[in-house]
C-alpha cells in the first residue's frame, strides 16, 4: 500500500502545532528548573543517564549515600540534548526530582538517522558492539561486515558472537568454521554460546564485565533471549520508571541502560539491535576493514579504486592471500550499496 502524502499545507501546520507543542514543553520545563533551583538543591554529584523522555531523563546517582537511586531529572536550559548512556553531574531536588547541570564530555556516540535522515545520537559512551549471528538463520558475511565498518565507524570494539551453538551439525559445521576462522585471523574476538542450553554464557558474562554493551544483529538469531538470559526478571520492554510530569508529553524512550547482575551495563533498544550501516564514505568502509590498514596510501594511483588497476596494493596483496576473497567481495558489495554519492 502506498503511503498517503500529506500535502504542503498539511505538513505545515503538523510542523507549526508541533513547534508551539514543544515551545509550550519547553516553558514549563524552565519553570519546573526554576522552582527547583529556587529551592533547596543538594550537592553537585556525578550521575548515568539510563533512559530519556525527550526533554526530561531519568538519572542515577553514582556516588556519595544515593548511588545506584535513580532520580527523574530536569535540564538546564543551555545544556546539550542528553541519550542514554550519558554520564552528568546533577542535584537533587525535593520529591526525587533533581535537575542536571552538565554533560561530561562522550568517549562514544552511536548515530541513527532521525525521521528526517539527519544523524542523531541515540546512545552515548557504549565502548562494546556485540554482532550476534547464528548458524540460523544462515548468517551472511557481509552482513557481519557491515556491522564491523559500522563499529569501527563508531570507534567501539566489536565481540562477534556465534548464539545457537547446540544447533551446529555436520550439515553446517565447515561452513561456520570457515566464517568464525576469517574472523580469528583478522584477530577479531569470537565467542560460541547457546542461549538455550548455556554454553558459552559464563565466558559471554566475562566478556561484559566492566563495559557498556550493545547487541545487534538480523532478527531471528537470539538477541532478545540472550539479554533475557543476561537479565533474568527484567522487562526490557518496559518505558519510562514512572509517570512523568508533563502532561501530554508523552515521549517514548528510545534506549534503556541495565545493569548485567554478572558486571557490566547494557544499552537496549529495539532500534539499537537493528543498528545497521549508515551514512558512511568510501573511506569509512575502507578504514572499517582492518586488514586494508597498511595497506591504504600504497597503490599506484592515488585515486585507486582496488578494481582493476595495475599496481594496487590491494589486488596484490589478495592474490597473495594476505586478504580473503570473501573479505574482498564483502568490502566491493559493500561500496556498491552505498549511495552515488558518498563515493
Ligand atoms: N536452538 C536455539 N534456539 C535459540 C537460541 N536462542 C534463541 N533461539 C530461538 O531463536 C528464535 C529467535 O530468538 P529471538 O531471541 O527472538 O531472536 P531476536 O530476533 O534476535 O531477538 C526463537 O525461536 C528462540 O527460541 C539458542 O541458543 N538455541
Ligand atoms: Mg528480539
Ligand atoms: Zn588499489
Amino acid at each position: 500500500m502506498a503511503k498517503r502524502q500529506l500535502n504542503r499545507r498539511q505538513s505545515w501546520r503538523i510542523d507549526k502545532i508541533q513547534g508551539e507543542r514543544a515551545a509550550r514543553a519547553a516553558k514549563r520545563e524552565s519553570q519546573a528548573v526554576q522552582t527547583l533551583e529556587g529551592g533547596d538543591l543538594g550537592p553537585e554529584q556525578l550521575g548515568l543517564v539510563i533512559a530519556h523522555f525527550g526533554v526530561q531523563v531519568e538519572v542515577e546517582a553514582q556516588d556519595g549515600e544515593l548511588a545506584g537511586q535513580v532520580f527523574r531529572c530536569h535540564l538546564r536550559a543551555n545544556l546539550p540534548a542528553m541519550v542514554t548512556g550519558d554520564r552528568v553531574v546533577w542535584r537533587a531536588g525535593n520529591q526525587g526530582i533533581g535537575v542536571i547541570v552538565a554533560q561530561l564530555p562522550r568517549s562514544t556516540e552511536l548515530c541513527r538517522p532521525d525521521t528526517r535522515g539527519q544523524l542523531k545520537p541515540v546512545a552515548a559512551n557504549v565502548d562494546l558492539i556485540v554482532i550476534v549471528f547464528a548458524p540460523l538463520p544462515e548468517p551472511h558475511a557481509n552482513l557481519i561486515d557491515r556491522y564491523l565498518v559500522a563499529a569501527e565507524h563508531a570507534g567501539i570494539r566489536p565481540l562477534l558472537l556465534l548464539n545457537k551453538a547446540d544447533l551446529i551439525d555436520e550439515q553446517n559445521a565447515v561452513a561456520l568454521n570457515v566464517l568464525l576462522g576469517v574472523y580469528r585471523q583478522l584477530g577479531y574476538p569470537v565467542l560460541e554460546v547457546s542461549a538455550h542450553q548455556g554454553d558459552g554464557m559464563e565466558q559471554l558474562k566475562q566478556q561484559l564485565d566492566g563495559h557498556v554493551s550493545v547487541f545487534v544483529g538480523q532478527s531471528g538469531v537470539g538477541k532478545s533471549s540472550l539479554v533475557n538470559s543476561l537479565l533474568p526478571g527484567v522487562d526490557t520492554r518496559v518505558g519510562p520508571l514512572s509517570e512523568l510530569t508533563g502532561k501530554g508529553t508523552h515521549t517514548t524512550t528510545t534506549a534503556r541502560l541495565f545493569h548485567f547482575p554478572g558486571g557490566g551495563e547494557l544499552v537496549d533498544s529495539p532500534g539499537i539491535r537493528e543498528f545497521g550501516l549508515v551514512h558512511v564514505s568510501r573511506a569509512d568502509v575502507e578504514a572499517g576493514f582492518i586488514e586494508f590498514h597498511e595497506l591504504i596510501g600504497q597503490c599506484r594511483f592515488r585515486d585507486c579504486k582496488h578494481d582493476r588497476e595495475p599496481g594496487c596494493a590491494l589486488l596484490k596483496a589478495l592474490a597473495d592471500g594476505r586478504v580473503q576473497p570473501q573479505r574482498m567481495a564483502s568490502y566491493r558489495h559493500i561500496l556498491a550499496s552505498l549511495p552515488e554519492a558518498d563515493y
